[in-house]
């Protein structure tokens, strides 16, 4: 395996890596929060780079609740195809180191926002138990599961293996009801304009708050308030690294920067 990134300009080498690997153990508190490109290994296309879940589609026509209420059975026809290749996937090297730290230390927080659940698979696979694991916090929702576009109703479905709605959709008639109300039912993702659930995203501010260090791992941080997060690590004394190919918004703000994969980086740093 490699064990040289370039980091900017200059080369991430095994010294480097080792060094940081020290640092993070001296580290109280860690706050992973990771974005789309640590789930591009399993075969789960990011959204905005080349040849991404949104090359050529509209954003406001899949991924807001004006889209879906303009023509649902178009964003369940997107959601169904794209759940029914999620369940195919299968947590890759990234999603396992980052289960290995969450697994090993109590003050590591997963925070995702990834709606895929293979952080948390990641975890169960690795812990081999379904109970009392750390909990990941999604703050963008999941994919597997359904809610009521009405009134919220939650259909968490039996698994990750046979959740929700999966059926054909052929036309409005074909769409998912809601049990409770009647309402229809869509995936339970966060589209843009809705508000992130409050109680995993204050978890996310307060742990960032009092970590040493974030690690912002596969994500363009351009949506907020997700991206915002690290900063908050920032501005209470502690660092953010970033692990990416590319450069980001936060690139700028990072003491340590991995160019690279994440789950060849992250292989080496937990
Ligand atoms: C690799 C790699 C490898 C590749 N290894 N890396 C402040 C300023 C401006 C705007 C706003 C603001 N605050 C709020 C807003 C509005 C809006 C927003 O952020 N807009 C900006 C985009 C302009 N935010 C919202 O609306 C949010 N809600 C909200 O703020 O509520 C309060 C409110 C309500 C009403 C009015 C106003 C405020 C909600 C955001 C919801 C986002 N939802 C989505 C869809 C989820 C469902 C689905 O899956 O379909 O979430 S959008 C999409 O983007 C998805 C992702 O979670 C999210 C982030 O994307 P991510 O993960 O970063 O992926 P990519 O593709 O962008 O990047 C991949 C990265 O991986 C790249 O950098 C690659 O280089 C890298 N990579 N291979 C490591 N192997
Ligand atoms: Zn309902």
């Amino acid at each position: 395996m490699a064990d040289a990134f370039t980091r900017d300009d200059a080369v991430v080498t095994g010294k480097t890596l080792a060094e940081a690997r020290d640092e993070l153990g001296k580290a109280e508190g860690i706050v992973v929060l990771t974005g789309a490109g640590v789930s591009a290994a399993s075969g789960i296309p990011t959204f905005r780079d080349a040849g991404g879940l949104w090359e050529g589609e509209k954003v406001e026509d899949l991924a807001t609740p004006g889209g879906f209420n303009r023509d649902p059975v178009r964003v369940w026809r997107w959601y169904q195809s794209r759940r029914n290749a999620i369940r195919e996937c299968q947590p890759h090297d990234a999603h396992r180191a980052i289960a290995r730290l969450t697994l090993a230390r109590p003050d590591v927080t997963v925070v995702t926002q990834n709606v895929d659940g293979l952080h948390q698979e990641a975890i169960r696979q690795l812990a081999q138990r379904d109970s009392a694991l750390p909990p990941v916090l999604e703050l963008h929702g999941s994919i597997l599961r359904d809610r009521c576009n009405l009134c919220s109703a939650r259909d968490d479905g039996p698994s990750r293996q046979g959740a929700n709605h999966t059926a054909h959709i052929e036309d409005r008639a074909s769409l998912p009801r809601c049990a409770r109300c009647g309402g229809l039912m869509r995936p339970a993702v966060v589209w843009f304009g809705e508000t992130l659930p409050h109680e995993a995203l204050d978890t996310a501010f307060e742990r960032a708050r009092q970590a040493d260090v974030c690690i912002v791992a596969g994500t363009s941080a351009i949506v907020h308030p997700a991206a915002s997060i690290p900063m908050a690590t920032l501005e209470t004394g502690g660092v953010i690294w970033e692990v990416n190919p590319s450069n980001t918004p936060l690139s700028r703000h990072a003491a340590r920067t991995f160019r690279g994969d994440a789950g060849e980086v992250l292989s080496h740093l937990a």
